[in-house]
This record gives C-alpha cells, structure tokens and sequence, in this order.
C-alpha cells in the first residue's frame, strides 16, 4: 500500500497581507541584542547560502532543508509550500531545497548542523531538542496537552513565542511549531489497556530523557533509538513496539508488524522547523522578514494538511486490521504524573506549563 499523497495545493493567502500578524514574530526573533549564539555555535559570523542561477535567470540563494519523513508527509510538504512562496514573493532570488527521509541524518545530527551554519533548516520533533533546548520539554510532557485544539492554542500563545525564542541563545532561529498529533503506544505483542500490560516489553522511544522516563515509570523497558532505526528494529524484534502518532505510525509502515494500537494520547510533542541563525544573519532585513512571514503562514498550512492526513493514515492502518482500543486513561495519567511532577520543579517550565494550562 502507497502512503496517500498530501495532495494539497497552495492557499490562495497573500503573503504581503498577513505583515501584520507576522512582524510580531519577526519582531520576537530579531529582539535579541546580544546573543549568546555566536559563541555557543562557535561560529565566526554569518555565512550565506550559496548563489546559483535560478529558473528566473537571476542569482537564486537556495536553504537546503532536511526532514526525516518520506516525501509527503505533511512537515515535508509543508516545507516544500515555503520554499514555493519564498521564491515567488522573492521574484525568484529565494529557494528552498528539502531532503526527506532522513537523507541528511539524525534528527540530533541536523540540529547541530544547522546550529552550526553547515545545514540551513531542520524539521524536528521537540523529543529531539529536549536536552540541548530545556524550555521544549514542556509541550512533551506526559498529558501537558489535552488535544491538538489544545496544542495549537499553546503554540499560538505566549509559550509558543517563548520557546520560538528560546532557540536564539543557541545558534537557531524557532521560524515555527507545527502539529504531530497524540503520541500513542502501539506494539507487535498484546492489546495495551492499562500500563500494566506494557510491563516487561521492549518499547522504542526517541532519545529523549522524558520518554525513557516516562516508559520507565510505565513498567516497560524503554530503548532509545533514532526514527530512522525502528521499522527495521520492529520487524527483527529487537523492539516489541513503540509510541507515536497515527500519520508516522502509518507513513513509515510500522503498521504492517505493529499490530495492537493502544489510544493513550500521553503526549502531543510537536515538530519545530528550525534556520540556521549564521545564514538568517546574513539575509538582508527585507529577506529575514520575508522568512519569517513565510514560515508563520506556512503553520495554517500545516495544519489543513495534517488534519487531512492524520485522518487518512487512521482510517488506511484501521483498514489494514490493526487492532485499535481505548485504554485507561486515568490510570495513565496517575501512573505518569511524577515525571511531569518532577519536570515542573523547574521555575521557567511551572511558568510555560502554566501559561499552557491556561488555555487548556
Ligand atoms: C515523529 C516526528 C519525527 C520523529 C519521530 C520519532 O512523530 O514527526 O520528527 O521525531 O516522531 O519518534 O523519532
């Protein structure tokens, strides 16, 4: 079976016509005064994209993106929009160059490259970001989130431009947060009803303290592993199962050996695209503002596509006979609530966690 393809075309939206909303982001990523950036990124100053000659005849500055999902999925898609809209309301001088399907590495690895000025963008998850950017830990924490409603309201509020924000400080610039969905467990083994029944099994969870955390507090036996490792860890059974969302879940064919799918909806982690802050330095401040429009706008379609999608992919792994239950959620949150308990002992995550809660 071929993943669907997104299918989506280009929203009709002006990019111009949207400053307004835009030019607070533009005005939050560009406040900073003195950034920390340039000596955690060890870098010696900003550094172009390099000049090639573009299909409009004119010197065309090309980003090169890297995203671990196979070509479609909507964060590639998403990507690709951006890259569309730059190169029309840049007259052709902007492009962007997406490589999906992990072509340029490990979610961790493009992090650094990107801080470091080597790779232009990444498109991460924030269980990728967790230890080298504290203040993402809060959108992935167990039952943080309620709902992708939920989500959306965060990203779009106060915490969501302060954890934008809180990229700068280490060579990055936060152009925006999109959705993932509801993290859920699923495996090759048994039905998952309670925590009780994920005892003993080997589950994979991307490298982040949280998750090893929380699937430690869950009775199972957590194995770190990068996105790209887990079909093949699924179908060897080095690994009994996993935990992510319904379009991952179904685009990377984890469905076709996973086959009990457990709805615990324990976190709703997000995707951060993230610039190198090296090469938006060196962007005249008509470009930055135009990158940074660009990225906001790219969130709505982004999200049109991963309801569309995240749709799609539950109803194509329910099709294919996965087997798929509710599971105790009470006794999920109860048995989670000490590693949120203990992630909030930190001042500036009870403040964000706060602010999230607030819109809950
Ligand atoms: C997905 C996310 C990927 C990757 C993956 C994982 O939901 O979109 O970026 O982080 O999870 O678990 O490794």
């Amino acid at each position: 079976m071929t993943p669907p393809r997104a299918g989506f075309d280009a929203p009709t939206c002006s990019v111009m016509t949207r400053r307004r909303v835009v030019l607070s982001v533009a005005a939050g990523a560009l406040s900073a005064s003195t950034p920390s950036w340039t000596r955690a990124a060890g870098g010696s100053g900003p550094t172009a994209a390099p000049v090639i000659t573009g299909s409009h005849g004119i010197a065309q500055q090309v980003l090169t993106a890297s995203d671990v999902h196979i070509s479609d999925y909507p964060t590639v898609e998403a990507i690709r929009w951006m890259g569309r809209m730059l190169e029309r309301e840049s007259d052709g001088r902007l492009a962007i160059r997406v490589y999906p399907a992990g072509a340029l590495g490990r979610e961790t690895d493009t992090v650094d490259l990107t801080r470091f000025g080597a790779l232009d963008i990444t498109r991460v998850n924030f269980a990728a970001l967790d230890e080298a950017f504290p203040a993402t830990r809060v959108m992935a924490l167990p039952y943080a989130i309620d709902s992708t409603e939920h989500l959306r309201r965060a990203v779009d509020g106060g915490a969501g431009e302060r954890i934008r924000r809180s990229f700068e400080r280490r060579g990055l610039i936060g152009l925006a947060i999109y959705d993932s969905g509801a993290r859920c467990f699923y495996n090759r083994v048994r039905p998952v009803l309670e925590p009780h029944d994920l005892a003993g099994l080997k589950i994979r969870v991307p490298p982040s303290d949280i998750f090893v955390r929380l699937l430690r507090a869950l009775g199972a036996n957590p194995t770190p592993l990068s996105y790209g490792e887990v079909f093949s860890a699924l179908q060897t059974r080095l690994i009994d199962g996993a935990e992510n969302n319904w379009t991952t879940f179904y685009t990377s064919r984890q469905f076709e050996v996973a086959r009990f799918w457990g709805e615990s909806r324990h976190s709703y982690s997000p995707e951060a695209l993230l610039l190198s802050r090296r090469r938006f330095d060196a962007f005249a401040p008509r470009d930055q503002q135009l990158i940074l429009e660009v990225a906001a706008q790219s969130v709505l379609y982004m999200r049109s596509l991963w309801d569309r999608q995240e749709a799609a992919s539950r109803a194509a792994v329910e099709r294919a006979g996965v087997r798929v239950n509710e599971v105790d959620l009470e006794a999920f949150r109860r048995a989670a609530a000490p590693i949120l308990a203990s992630y909030l002992k930190d001042p500036e995550l009870a403040g964000l966690y706060r602010d999230i809660r607030a819109v809950a």
